[in-house]
């Protein structure tokens, strides 16, 4: 029977129950979970040296694991430098935080060389293969190389940069030849399978990338799949946390204060800083919301060795202190941050407990806690989302959010006062709608439209 393969940087450890602080892990297990799928990537673990023996095999439910270590040196020039310090910043449209170095992208290449490998090694000639995000866009070329000939499909969880933006990484017509060995590339929005379409245009008419290569002239299958939650399992997973008291006694329900959520990984890209801005400003304008609300900030550590985050980190944590220490009184603290990971059932218990959700992205492929804050709310009284204009999620959540540009400050300090004193009927309205479009995409709408376009697509391509 055919399986379905998905390749992602890092295999998550569900076997553990760690809790998972990012998007795609999430996602993934989620996805997995009912089939007999086999989920394959990084462990995690850094060694002096990559030894094919290290593949660690292990189960949980239907789904199974294959995991390996990095080298050192893979892990510095493939994670650390290609896929973090040039790709992530590029595809945000932050080329100014690129450091591009030739060796960095070999080892790209040649992590993605191993990963096909040791699929080679492990794939089943009807498997369909499922790889996810910029760590691997030179995979299938690789796998094609190798002579497999499974139908490959690529998500990309992050957005698609410009042409002009992605011209800035020296070696972009390797990038898109590479892209073009899938089968199927999805994308989380229309624009960023238009950026993707526009550099192709722009390409052919030049004939830079290509030249005259007839194969450049049969382009991949593309498809837009906004990534969804699993809706009933966010559910289930919140009613566990009703039974700690956690939520309740952080989220102060006995007084009179109101809560501001906001959850992320530190990183550039989540607008952290114009986040606490915009608050200072709206305790600035509206004195008579001092000690009547805090923001609650979490933010687990991430990717603290790659160049910038430690800088991000510092940034928040002067800023934070600026905003206490301007605002706080012996018995109120404006922003309550926390830097570390918080059990899921947990995390969602303080999501639902606090009054407004607040996402304030310069640039983000999708933003999947705004869809869990809405979904975890209470339908007899439902908090509020202030969500970025520029999170992949504002294409759907439009229908009841309040949208904001996170760089105008006021304007975002005004949204955070209209949340907080919206009348219940409007947020049951807004609930509501937000509701019907997280029930229509959810993570199973996703994980089948996209392999469906994949099955679909794949018989008819013959790989050279
Ligand atoms: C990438 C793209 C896209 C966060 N803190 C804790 C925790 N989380 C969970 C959240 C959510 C996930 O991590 C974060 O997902 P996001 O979508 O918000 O952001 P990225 O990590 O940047 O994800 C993004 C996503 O991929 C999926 O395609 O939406 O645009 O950048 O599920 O709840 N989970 C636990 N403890 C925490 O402290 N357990």
């Amino acid at each position: 029977m055919s399986r379905i393969v998905v390749v992602s940087n890092r295999v998550s450890s569900v076997a553990t129950g760690t809790p998972a602080a990012g998007g795609l892990a999430v996602a993934v297990v989620d996805a997995l979970q009912g089939d007999r799928g086999l989920w394959v990537g990084w462990n995690g673990e850094v060694r002096n040296t990559e030894r094919a023996c290290e593949v660690e095999e292990s189960h949980c439910g239907a789904m199974s694991t294959l995991a390996w270590p990095l080298s050192s040196q893979s892990y510095a020039g493939f994670y650390r430098g290609f896929a973090n310090e040039v790709v992530w910043p590029v595809f945000h449209g932050r080329t100014d935080r690129m450091r591009f170095r030739t060796e960095h992208f070999s080892a790209y290449l040649h992590v993605n060389q191993m990963f096909a490998s040791h699929l080679a090694e492990h794939v089943q000639p009807d498997d369909v293969i499922w790889v996810h995000d910029y760590h691997f866009m030179h995979l299938a070329s690789y796998c094609r190389d190798l002579g497999l000939n499974n139908q490959i499909g690529f998500f990309l969880h992050i957005p698609f940069p410009e042409p002009e933006n992605l011209k800035a990484i020296p070696v972009h017509n390797s990038i898109v030849k590479a892209l073009f060995k899938y089968d199927l590339i999805g994308f989380q929005t229309e624009k960023d399978q238009h950026a993707l379409q526009s550099y192709i245009q722009t390409d052919r008419s030049e004939h830079t990338a290509f030249g005259q290569d007839p194969v450049a002239h049969q382009s991949p299958k593309m498809g837009v799949y906004p990534i969804g939650i699993d809706c009933n399992q966010t559910l289930s997973q919140v009613q566990n946390s009703q039974k700690s008291s956690l939520s309740e006694e952080s989220v102060g329900q006995c007084g009179e204060t109101k809560t501001i959520i906001s959850v992320d990984r530190l990183d550039y890209t989540k607008g952290l800083l114009e986040r606490l801005e915009s608050y200072d400003q709206f305790l600035s304008s509206n004195s008579d919301w001092q000690g009547r609300v805090s923001l609650m900030q979490i933010s687990p550590i991430s990717r603290s060795d790659v160049l910038g985050y430690e800088e991000i980190r510092r940034e928040v944590e002067r800023l934070v202190a600026r905003v206490n220490g301007t605002w706080g009184t012996p018995g109120w603290v404006p922003v309550n941050y926390m830097n570390r990971s918080f059990e899921r059932a947990a995390l969602l218990g303080l999501l639902r407990a606090s009054h407004v959700g607040l996402v304030t992205s310069l640039c983000d492929g999708m933003n999947l806690v705004a869809k869990e804050y809405v979904m975890v709310q209470e339908a007899s009284d439902p908090g509020v989302l202030v969500l970025s204009e520029f999170a992949g999620a504002a294409n759907e959540l439009d229908v009841g959010a309040i949208l904001i540009n996170p760089y105008d400050t006021v304007a975002t300090a005004q949204a955070i006062h209209r949340a907080l004193t919206m009348p219940l009927d409007e947020r049951k309205e807004r609930y509501s709608a937000m509701l019907d479009v997280l029930r229509q995409n959810d993570l199973l709408a996703w994980k089948n439209n996209f392999l469906y376009d994949l099955y679909a697509c794949g018989a008819q391509v013959i790989h050279e």
